[in-house]
C-alpha cells in the first residue's frame, strides 16, 4: 500500500546502481497494476518529460532514467520476475521493449533486501525471470552472515572503485526479442549500402564497422554525438533494421541498439561505440557486450574475431571507459552457432531507500 503524505504519494522504493546504470527499484505491489496508471506514476517519480529531470529523481540520462519492477515469479525455475521499464528522459515514454542487464545487477541484492529471497549463509544464487523477454538469468550475490554486502574488490570500468562482485549468468537469451540469434538468417546483410550483422544475444544489435560511418571508432561519445550526419545516417540504418530484426517500427522504440566497432586498442577483442539509440553509451550495456561478443565468434560476421572458437573464451570488448569482459561458450560456426551460456560480472549498490513522493492525485499501487 502506498501512503498519503499531504498532498503527496509516497511509494516504498530502492534507488539502486546496477552496473554502470542507475534507477529505481520497486516491488510490483506497490506500483498500479494498469499499464497507463504505472507509466504516470512513473514519469512523476523521475521528472520526465524534462531534458534535466529536475522535478524528480531521474539523472538526465538514459541509463540513470531506469526502473527495475519485482515481485516473487510466477514460474517454478525462476525465483522472482523483473520488468525492466525504460523511462525516457525529454518524452513522456515508458517502454518495456528492452531489457537491462546493468539493473539486472541489483535485481538479486534487492530481492534479498526486500525478503522475496532469503538469503544462504556465504552465497545465495536468485534465479531472475526477465519478464520483458522471457529469458532467464542467474545472479549470484555475496552474503556472508545472510546479509548482502556491497564493498568488496570487484571493479568494473565506468563505475570509480570497487565493489562486491555479483555473477550473472545468462542461459537461453539467444533471440529472446527477435525470435532467433540472427534474425534475417543471414552473418552479413547490407543496409544503405552498409554491411552489418544483424544479431540478438539478448538484447538486438545492429554490429557496422566505424570505418564505413566516416569514424575511427575512437571518437567519445561526446564527439560522436556531435556529428550530426553520422547520427542521421546511423538512425536511417536502425529504422530499417527494425522490421528486418522482426522489431516492426521502431522510430519510438529503444532498440536496436547501434554498435559501431573498429580494431581494438587496447589488447581486446574489438573497440567499441554504442547508440542506446540516440545518445552515445559512455561504456556499453552489458547485453548489449554479450551480443556484440558473439559477433566476435560468428565466423563471416562484419565482427569476426577470426578465432576458431571452440568451448568456452572471454571476450575483451573495449568501449569508451575501458573493457567489458563476456564469456562464452559457443558450439558450431556460422549461422548454426549455438550459444550454450554467458557469463559476465558486474557490482550493484544500494544508495538508498524510502519512498519517492509523488503528486496525490496520481494512482495508487494495487497489493495482490
Ligand atoms: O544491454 C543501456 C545499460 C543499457 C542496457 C542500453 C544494458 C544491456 O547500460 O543489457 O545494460 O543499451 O540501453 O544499462
Amino acid at each position: 500500500m502506498t501512503d498519503a503524505q499531504g498532498d503527496q504519494r509516497a511509494i516504498p522504493a530502492y534507488l539502486m546502481r546496477g552496473g554502470t546504470s542507475k534507477g529505481l527499484y520497486f516491488l510490483a505491489e506497490h506500483l498500479p497494476q494498469d499499464r497507463k496508471q504505472r507509466d504516470r506514476v512513473l514519469l512523476a517519480a523521475m521528472g520526465s518529460p524534462d531534458v534535466r529531470q529536475i522535478d524528480g529523481v531521474g539523472g538526465a540520462h538514459p541509463l540513470t532514467s531506469k526502473i527495475a519492477v519485482v515481485s516473487k515469479s510466477s514460474r517454478d525455475d525462476a525465483d522472482v520476475d523483473y520488468l525492466f521499464l525504460q523511462v525516457a528522459v525529454d518524452k513522456a515514454e515508458v517502454s518495456d521493449t528492452q531489457n537491462c542487464g546493468n539493473i539486472l545487477a541489483g535485481i538479486g541484492p534487492f530481492a534479498i533486501e526486500t525478503g522475496l529471497v532469503a538469503a544462504g549463509d556465504g552465497v545465495t544464487d536468485v534465479r531472475i525471470h526477465m519478464v520483458n523477454t522471457g529469458a532467464l538469468a542467474k545472479a549470484r550475490v555475496l552474503t556472508p552472515n545472510r546479509r548482502v554486502i556491497y564493498h568488496g574488490e570487484a571493479r568494473i570500468d565506468g563505475v570509480p572503485g570497487s565493489h562486491a562482485p555479483v555473477m550473472l549468468d545468462f542461459l537461453d537469451v539467444a533471440g529472446s526479442s527477435c525470435g532467433a540469434l540472427l534474425p534475417t538468417g543471414h552473418v552479413i546483410d547490407e543496409i544503405d549500402g552498409v554491411k552489418v550483422t544483424l544479431i540478438d544475444n539478448g538484447m538486438p544489435v545492429v554490429v557496422m564497422k566505424a570505418g564505413d560511418m566516416g569514424l575511427s571508432g575512437y571518437e567519445s561519445p561526446a564527439e560522436i554525438e556531435a556529428n550530426a550526419s553520422v547520427r542521421a545516417r546511423v538512425e536511417a540504418i536502425r529504422l530499417k533494421a527494425g522490421p528486418m530484426m522482426n522489431l516492426g517500427d521502431v522510430t519510438r522504440e529503444s532498440v536496436p541498439k547501434m554498435t559501431l566497432i573498429a580494431p581494438a586498442q587496447h589488447g581486446g577483442d574489438v573497440a567499441t561505440r554504442t547508440f542506446i539509440p540516440h545518445r552515445v553509451h559512455e561504456a556499453i550495456g552489458v547485453l548489449g557486450a554479450v551480443s556484440v561478443a558473439t559477433a566476435c565468434a560468428l565466423k563471416g560476421s562484419v565482427a569476426d574475431s577470426g578465432l576458431v572458437m571452440t568451448g568456452s573464451k572471454t571476450f575483451q570488448i573495449e568501449h569508451p571507459t575501458g573493457f567489458f569482459s563476456v564469456e562464452m561458450q559457443v558450439e558450431g560456426e556460422g549461422k548454426q552457432l549455438k550459444v550454450a551460456r554467458s557469463a559476465l560480472l558486474r557490482t550493484a549498490r544500494l544508495l538508498m531507500r524510502g519512498e519517492v513522493l509523488v503528486d496525490a492525485s496520481l494512482p495508487e499501487g494495487t497489493p495482490d
